[in-house]
């Protein structure tokens, strides 16, 4: 027999394209069905992003910006602690709570460099335009990359003290298992004179909680749509978007807010590109998010188990979020 074999080359946008397709087929062929919020960021899910954290009812935002606002004295204190760093940010973002970091640490002619890192270059060429308009004096150096990719790459090559910072409570996006596995990647890459800071959206008044995840204009349930609308667009689907209703439900007990798309007909959807129907029955339920909360002691047995100490603890002025400080 001969056998011909070749090197099929993807790029990465391919490659992630693929993964979505897979995870499409498997969360709609599951009992009960599955999507993850994962992949509602494309530039409409960006956009959609940047109009919830405006929403008065999501008060995550302005709870950090506080905490930053209020510490920034004391983070330059102790992010400078062993002189000169490479402050390195998990996702660009639109910066508005980073800039006050930068700001700060500009003004006082600390010696560090801004390392934004994120997956789309359009979020990095941004961010680091308008950064070179408001700070002149910063040095920025955007990477373009998946986090751990980068991250290791920065280990091996540079050597200066890091501070690694991750914003937003984007761990809650991910079950325990999956953070910890997160900070143990992170932690990975470490030496003991680096830290991590990180925010932790922090158990409350339930209500507060349902109100931030089911907004009173709708935009929560526009930005999970936006996956069946992905769907569709990009893989020649059919989902009837609107008769799929946005549901959140927030545990107290676990600290788990999950959100839901919910069928209000009954329907059969078809993925050409797939090759895929799957029918809905009324009211059947697509699972697309969870939004974990913590507590100090939830915090501690995550960082316990993988391998890093809280050193300190940054809270806003209403006592809705948390910053956690850590080391190895
Ligand atoms: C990105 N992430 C931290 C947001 C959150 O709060 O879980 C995503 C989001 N989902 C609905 N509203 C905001």
């Amino acid at each position: 027999y001969e056998f011909e074999t070749r090197t099929i080359y993807m790029t990465k946008q391919e490659i992630f394209q693929l993964e979505f397709e897979n995870h499409v087929t498997e969360g709609l062929k599951a009992f009960p069905k599955f999507l993850s919020s994962k992949y509602i960021y494309d530039d409409r899910g960006d956009e959609l992003f940047q109009q919830i954290m405006a929403l008065p009812e999501y008060y995550l935002t302005e709870a950090e910006y506080n905490i930053i606002d209020t510490h920034k004295d004391n983070l330059r204190k102790v992010f400078n602690t062993h002189g000169a760093f490479d402050l390195i940010e998990l996702g660009a973002g639109d910066g508005k709570k980073t800039k006050v970091l930068l700001k700060e640490l500009v003004t006082n002619k600390v010696d560090f460099t801004y390392i934004p890192i994120d997956i789309s270059q359009h979020a990095i060429d941004d961010l680091t335009n308008s950064l070179t308009t408001l700070l002149p004096d910063l040095e920025v150096q955007g990477e373009q990359g998946t986090y751990f990719k980068v991250l290791e790459r920065l280990a091996t090559y540079n050597k200066r003290p890091k501070v690694i910072i991750v914003l937003g409570s984007n761990i809650g996006n991910l079950d325990h298992p999956q953070a910890i596995d997160f900070l143990i990647k992170i932690k990975d890459v470490m030496s003991d004179q680096d830290f991590l800071f990180m925010g932790f959206d922090q158990k409350k008044d339930p209500l507060t909680i349902q109100h931030a995840y089911a907004d009173s204009q709708g935009v929560t349930q526009e930005f999970n749509r936006n996956l069946l609308h992905r769907i569709n667009k990009e893989m020649d689907g059919d989902f009837p978007v609107n008769n799929f209703e946005h549901w959140e439900s927030y545990d107290p007990e676990t600290g788990t807010a999950k959100s839901y798309l919910i069928a209000t007909e009954p329907c059969v959807v078809e993925i050409k590109k797939l090759q895929l129907k799957t029918t809905f029955k009324k009211w059947e339920t697509i699972h697309c998010e969870i939004s974990q909360k913590y507590d100090d002691d939830t915090v501690e047995w995550l960082a316990n188990k993988s391998g890093l100490e809280i050193e300190k603890i940054y809270e806003d002025h209403q006592k809705l979020f948390k910053d956690y400080l850590f080391k190895i």
